[in-house]
């Protein structure tokens, strides 16, 4: 029988072995120099979240997500084994990996990505959700430029962050995460699409924001190596054009006290809070 590791609000296998820690314990992942580059820029990146061993863990559990038919297919909350609507390319996305895997669950609660996260947000940290992102070798599609938050106003207030954590090397050539630096300090832009035309925020923008996308920053990182960013930061990757896989797993979470701005249920397959009231419970577990 499935088990639906979301009912364990702690870590629940060997996934973590030495870096298991408590709430109380967290290390101070960051310098004060990369939280006031957060802060400047909208980014951080290169921190180490994962070891070699861990990478391989999540790459496994990866590899039956992906298969038609496995076991926990009916607990994601979406699933796209093709989300790209561009001809020959391919963008695997999916959000509630924790519910169906040890690994994927055990992750919500690491050391290092929790400590850096805590420190970011400035309060304790809550789970909000996770994402699947792979572009498969050679024909790997893109993820068009976007604000994170456009896609989260059903929550507030916004106190989000977004950490993007690599399974394989990220480079320019196999479509890494692209950051407009600053772009955080503009205002909130409607939703654009997440992964069909590239440049389709284009429309929304002013002809001195559009300027600022000649030169995005790409972040090439390590497998295991995690970038973070703020919710309005603008993004994108393109294309996969390599021999290997590019795959991702991206943690987002909240500052515990953001609340629900909705009736609806906040994601497909769990109950709805009521706007107004916090963000807590099974679903939405407190992290440190
Ligand atoms: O993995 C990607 O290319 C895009 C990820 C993304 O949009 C995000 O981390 O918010």
């Amino acid at each position: 029988m499935t088990t639906d590791y979301s009912q364990f609000d702690q870590p629940v296998s060997e996934f973590l072995g030495e870096n298991r820690s408590s709430a109380a314990d967290l290390p101070q992942v960051l310098s004060e120099e990369q939280v006031q580059s957060y802060e400047e820029n909208g980014y951080v990146a290169g921190i180490r979240i994962l070891s070699e061993e861990q990478i391989e863990w999540l790459r496994n559990e990866l590899a039956e997500l992906v298969q038609p038919g496995h076991d926990g297919s009916e607990l994601w909350h979406e699933y796209h084994s093709n989300e790209s609507n561009a001809p020959n390319t391919v963008l695997f996305h999916a959000l509630g990996a924790w519910r169906t895997r040890p690994g994927f669950h055990d992750l919500l609660w690491h050391p290092q990505f929790v400590g850096a996260a805590k420190q970011l947000l400035g309060g304790t940290v809550r789970f909000w959700h996770d994402q699947l992102f792979c572009k498969p070798a050679q024909h790997g599609g893109v993820v068009a430029w976007h604000q994170d938050y456009s896609y989260w106003t059903r929550t507030q207030p916004m106190a989000h962050l977004t950490c993007w954590l690599g399974l394989d090397e990220a480079t320019r050539d196999n479509g890494c995460l692209q950051y407009v630096s600053g772009s955080h300090r503009w205002d909130l832009l409607p939703i654009t699409g997440l992964a069909g035309d590239m440049d389709a925020i284009r429309e929304v923008l002013t002809d001195e924001q559009w300027e600022q996308f000649q030169n995005p920053v790409a972040i090439e990182l390590q497998p295991g190596e995690a970038a973070f960013h703020h919710p309005l930061l603008i993004h994108g990757s393109y294309e996969n054009r390599t021999n290997g896989p590019r795959r991702a797993v991206v943690l987002n979470v909240i500052r515990d006290g953001v609340c629900s701005a909705t009736n609806d249920p906040l994601m497909q397959g769990i109950p709805a809070i009521p706007s107004g009231q916090p963000l807590e419970g099974r679903f939405f577990p407190l992290l440190g």
